[in-house]
């Protein structure tokens, strides 16, 4: 069985595995959050989506992944470390278990 010391780890795992593949290893360039999330969060996007709509907003999934990003580099530097991509990933976790 899994512990939570394996999910922990396993989340810095995914990030690396994305943060490594162009420029600066400890940051997600935006094709990486990109690439990142399409596949890691295929199911998460498309309730992203769901919600949008829901909020009136007729997006895509790949508008979705736009915006999450926009979000994520809030200082425009086009680059996403590991403290904005964790927030994040809190963030989801906090909304998903709200709606369990
Ligand atoms: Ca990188």
């Amino acid at each position: 069985m899994l512990t939570l010391e394996d999910h922990m780890e396993g989340i810095v795992n995914i990030f690396h595995q994305y943060s490594v593949l162009t420029g600066d290893p400890e940051t997600l360039t935006k094709n990486e959050m990109r690439m990142l999330i399409t596949r890691e969060l295929a199911n998460t996007i498309k309730k992203y989506c769901g919600e949008m709509q829901g909020k009136g907003e007729n997006t895509k999934d790949q508008e979705t992944v736009d915006k999450i990003i926009q979000e994520l580099d809030d200082d425009a530097d086009l680059l996403i470390n590991f403290d904005k991509f964790l927030d994040w990933v809190a963030f989801v976790l906090v909304s998903r278990n709200r709606k369990l």
